[in-house]
């Protein structure tokens, strides 16, 4: 018969076994990007200590106390030779806290540090607190922009009524976080608010995405871009739209910034969700753009359609059929881009600086009607027919 120390063994070995994992590539990939075959964080990565009370004189079942819900959307940063990500680890309970996992290799073995974040409050707590973009900025911190969620006061009667804004803090090694005023806009509400890496014009920009609800983003949306002349009290007085919603596209009820956007000598990587509705709910997917190296604000690419859509088991979950990503990291030329499936849990694809250019670069935009589309694809047939003939593969 087991003891009660050999249960507790057993399930600590357990854990061990899963983050000791290797993980391998998919056996396909798009030349685009190359997906990995499993989850770099589950919520059974998450510290049996975190979750039980190990006590047998107060827990002699070996029950899970506080149990864990979800690990998705986490931000994420390379630094000191590690892959750190900020998750957003989600309890039974509904409510998510941050906290730090690191990895040498970026693709398995990640592995919670030994307590999550505990992120100071303004004098307005957070009911929920979730999506953290972190971003190096040149002024020396990294700041971590998130969404802080509270209730809608002035619906009391609605209890699902809630308000959210851009929570900002930050710090310098991940584990002492200062905590700042929250972002001040003019819009309703804010969430998907990224703290872009440089100064422009002398002051600190933003991208944001206002919106008129909770949910949903009513007449507003798209990603927003603003500038502010300081972090200590944040302030956007004017918010310009630089990429909107549009009719019969991966973006048509909303969009949002992913992570920080990645300087290259092309210009600025983004990657960001866009959102339809269809019979079945919400589909979340990502997609790329680029803007000017001198004007952030301005695009100067946008290759059609999606990025990463939901595949196979990355459909199901907790809210089905998205994938979201709010953190890639960068190792030179080497990019992990770290993609939450349905709100459950983590993925990675890797990818190189090469690759995303040439893709968004390259990729045609979207014709925005069917005849369009179809003369589009029907110049590659024709291209590809010369190409296979020279072959002679045709
Ligand atoms: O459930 C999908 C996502 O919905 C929200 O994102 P957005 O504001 O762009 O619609 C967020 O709650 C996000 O955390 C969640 O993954």
């Amino acid at each position: 018969m087991l003891t009660y120390f050999d249960k507790v063994k057993m399930l600590l070995e357990q854990q061990q076994q899963l983050i000791n994992t290797p993980n391998k590539p998919t056996s396909h990939s798009n030349g685009i990007f190359q997906r990995w075959q499993n989850p770099v964080i589950t919520r059974a990565h998450v510290p049996v200590s975190w979750r039980y009370d190990l006590n047998e004189a107060s827990n002699p079942l070996l029950m899970e106390r506080l149990g864990i819900n979800a690990t998705f959307n986490s931000g994420a940063i390379y630094l000191n030779g590690k892959h750190l990500l900020v998750v957003r680890v989600e309890g039974n309970d509904r409510k998510s806290f941050f906290a730090v996992a690191e990895s040498d290799s970026g693709v398995d073995n990640f592995r919670f540090w030994s307590h999550p974040i505990s992120m100071p409050e303004t004098d307005n707590p957070d009911t929920n607190v979730y999506d953290m973009r972190l971003t190096q900025h040149q002024d020396g911190y990294i700041y971590g922009l998130f969404c802080t969620e509270r209730k809608d006061l002035n619906q009391p009667d609605d209890l699902s009524a809630a308000e959210a804004q851009c929570g900002i803090a930050r710090t310098k090694d991940l584990v002492n976080w200062q905590r700042l005023p929250d972002l001040i806009t003019y819009s309703g509400q804010q969430r998907n608010v990224v703290l872009h890496p440089e100064f422009v014009e002398g002051k600190y920009a933003l991208y944001t995405r206002p919106q008129d609800g909770f949910i949903s983003v009513g007449s507003g949306g798209g990603i927003g871009w603003g500038l502010t002349d300081s972090m200590e009290q944040a302030e956007i007085k004017q918010e310009l739209i630089i990429d909107n919603k549009a009719y019969h596209t991966i973006k048509e009820i909303k969009n949002g910034q992913g992570p920080a956007p990645i300087k290259t000598d092309a210009g600025w990587l983004h990657l960001a969700h866009g959102v339809r509705n269809t019979a079945a709910g919400l589909r979340y997917v990502l997609y790329m753009f680029m803007t000017a190296l001198d004007k952030p604000w301005q695009i100067t690419h946008a290759p059609g359609g999606h990025f990463i859509a939901p595949e196979g088991n990355e459909r199901v979950g907790d809210v089905s059929n998205v994938t979201f990503c709010n953190g890639w990291t960068q190792n030179d030329s080497q990019i992990n881009i770290y993609y939450a499936s349905s709100d459950t849990r983590m993925h990675v694809a890797t990818t190189t600086v090469e690759q995303l250019v040439d893709y968004v670069t390259h990729t045609p935009q979207d014709p925005l009607t069917s005849a369009k589309c179809v003369a589009q694809r029907n110049a590659l047939i024709g291209s590809n027919t010369q190409v296979l003939e020279q072959l002679s593969l045709n």
